[in-house]
């Protein structure tokens, strides 16, 4: 996985350039509704180019309503050339599909998908920040990606982020 990413990075993206090589993605899947599992295992099924698929945790509701059931959450490696507002569609199209209903933020949702990084490349729009503004700081996103990129993770994290999470499945 290391030698993909070196492979991959610091590769201009240009989305107007067919012959664009694909980079290293990662997006955060998570579920609190329904038959959780079923729902990750679904998403994973259909998101494009996967290259790898972390463990799944179970994790401690972050934010929102009390009284959240705990969530199943998992990262997913994409090798692809997509970019990052077309995951960011992939995503939406996954959550509807799955019968997320929006309600509160942070609310119980059958399934989120989140796009956390794609290659070097950055946005600060109000639809789409990337990489994902809030994944430094959750135990939910950090444990599953150190599984597969563990270079990518600030030293001594652990020590600063705090949240319940056991390794529970593989999807
Ligand atoms: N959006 C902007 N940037 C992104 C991005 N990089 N990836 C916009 C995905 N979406 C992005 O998202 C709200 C808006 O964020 C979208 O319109 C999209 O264009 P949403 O999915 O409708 O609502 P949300 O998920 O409730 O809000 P938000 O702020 O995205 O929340 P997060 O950050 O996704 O956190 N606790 C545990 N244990 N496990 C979880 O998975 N998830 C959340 C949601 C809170 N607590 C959790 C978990
Ligand atoms: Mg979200």
């Amino acid at each position: 996985m290391a030698r993909v990413l070196l492979a991959a990075a610091g590769t201009p993206h240009d989305p107007e350039d067919p012959h664009c090589p694909p980079r290293m993605c990662f997006l955060s899947i998570g579920s609190n509704v329904g038959h959780r599992l079923e729902h990750l295992r679904r998403a994973v099924l259909c998101l494009p180019d996967v290259f790898a698929v972390s463990s799944v945790y179970e994790t401690e509701p972050l934010g929102g309503p009390q009284g959240q059931r705990d969530y199943l959450n998992a990262v997913v490696a994409l090798l692809t050339a997509l970019p990052a507002r077309a995951l960011l569609e992939v995503g939406q199209e996954l959550e509807a599909a799955a019968g997320r209903a929006r309600g509160v933020r942070w609310g119980p949702r059958t399934l989120d998908v989140d796009v956390l990084l794609v290659g070097d490349e950055q946005h600060q729009d109000d639809d789409l920040v990337v990489p994902h503004p809030r994944m430094w700081e959750r135990r939910f996103v950090l444990e599953p990606l150190g599984e597969l990129a563990p270079e990518l993770l600030p030293e001594g994290w652990r020590d600063r982020v705090a949240g319940g999470v056991t390794r529970v499945a593989r999807l």
